[in-house]
């Protein structure tokens, strides 16, 4: 499987979104079931993710946090070799070396996943500087939460693309909470995107679960960034609706306020805005879901079918 295009279809955009959370909550109920490692899911975060994804060209690049299954499997990505890595198989992404928090697939231009929240940011500095000096087309998308824009990094990071000028779209995923501290906590300004405009950096913030109007604001950022080679800071205002990471029962979340979200999960609102429009029937809605549901059956047959790796491969594909 490689990078994956798209037109911009909502019904394209349904099927990422589709198969993102089946793959997540199947890992979820791996965890449970079976104890396989628990990952960091993005339940309630898939529009963000197809948004900006499906607006990418082929010769972009992305860099990610340790909430990135979404991001992966919008660009693309094989279920069955990202379960497999997090189950540690040898059919992984990175031959099960790398699990969940540290995924990369070159291959669909996914540079790397930082589980140092805020990691990825300096790090996609690094990316758009190269691309510049090399003179290669793509852009660096660098996505990243509402916690990390709380580190020093954040700031340093955007500052030296401003001055630098980089071919950098940053993406705040902000979910309101960072692991188990609500974002009220940890700042005071209400808006992400508005630290883009001391830095000399333009911005936009929109409806993280709305994956349309993720997508058009991306595409006009993307656009931007090809035209100027300067970066942009978007912000997608979201929700986590599972836990920080599996197993996480959320009793730290008032329920009023999980509740008010799950109002506004983003794929019941994709379907019933297709629904309505008459771009898709009942049944059509129920055959996409089962279909991503089998795809991820199949993705689970393969990993679980896929061997360790070899011990005599313990030191191979690792720096030291
Ligand atoms: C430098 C660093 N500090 C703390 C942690 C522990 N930690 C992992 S995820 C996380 C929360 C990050 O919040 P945010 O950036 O908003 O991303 P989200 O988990 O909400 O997607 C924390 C504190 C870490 N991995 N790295």
């Amino acid at each position: 499987m490689g990078i994956r295009r798209y037109e911009g279809r909502p019904d394209e955009l349904l099927q990422a979104m589709l198969l993102i959370r089946h793959y997540e909550e199947r890992t979820a109920a791996l965890q449970a079931e079976s104890g396989v490692p628990g990952t960091c899911t993005a339940v309630g975060q898939e529009a963000a993710a197809v948004g900006v994804v499906s607006a990418l060209d082929e010769h972009d690049l992305i860099l990610t946090n340790h909430r990135s299954a979404g991001h992966l499997l919008a660009r693309g990505a094989d279920p069955g070799r990202m379960l497999a890595e997090v189950m540690g198989r040898r059919g992984g992404y990175c031959g099960g070396k790398s699990g969940s928090l540290h995924i990369s697939a070159k291959e669909l231009g996914v540079v790397l996943t930082s589980t140092i929240v805020g990691g990825e940011l300096a790090l996609a500095t690094g990316v758009g500087l190269s691309q510049k000096m090399l003179r290669r087309q793509g852009v660096v998308v660098c996505f990243f939460g509402d916690g990390a824009a709380c580190e020093g990094r954040f700031h340093e990071s955007l500052n030296l693309a401003a001055v630098w000028q980089l071919p950098i779209l940053y993406v705040c995923e902000n979910n309101q909470w960072q692991a188990f501290v609500h974002r009220r906590e940890t700042m005071v300004n209400d808006s992400i995107a508005a630290f883009a405009a001391p830095h000399g950096i333009d911005s936009a913030a929109v409806d993280g679960n709305d994956v349309m109007a993720v997508r058009a604001v991306a595409t006009e950022a993307l656009d931007a960034i090809r035209v100027s080679g300067r970066p942009f800071l978007l912000e997608t205002r979201t929700y986590r609706l599972r836990g920080h990471f599996e197993p996480d029962d959320q009793s730290y979340v008032d329920p009023a306020e999980l509740a008010s979200w799950r109002q506004r999960d983003p794929l019941p609102r994709l379907q019933a805005r297709m629904l309505e429009s008459g771009q898709v029937t009942a049944a059509g809605l129920t055959d996409m879901d089962a279909d991503a549901r089998r795809q991820i059956d199949t993705a689970v047959a393969f990993a679980v079918d896929s061997p360790f790796p070899d011990a005599d491969a313990l030191l191979t594909d690792v720096y030291a």
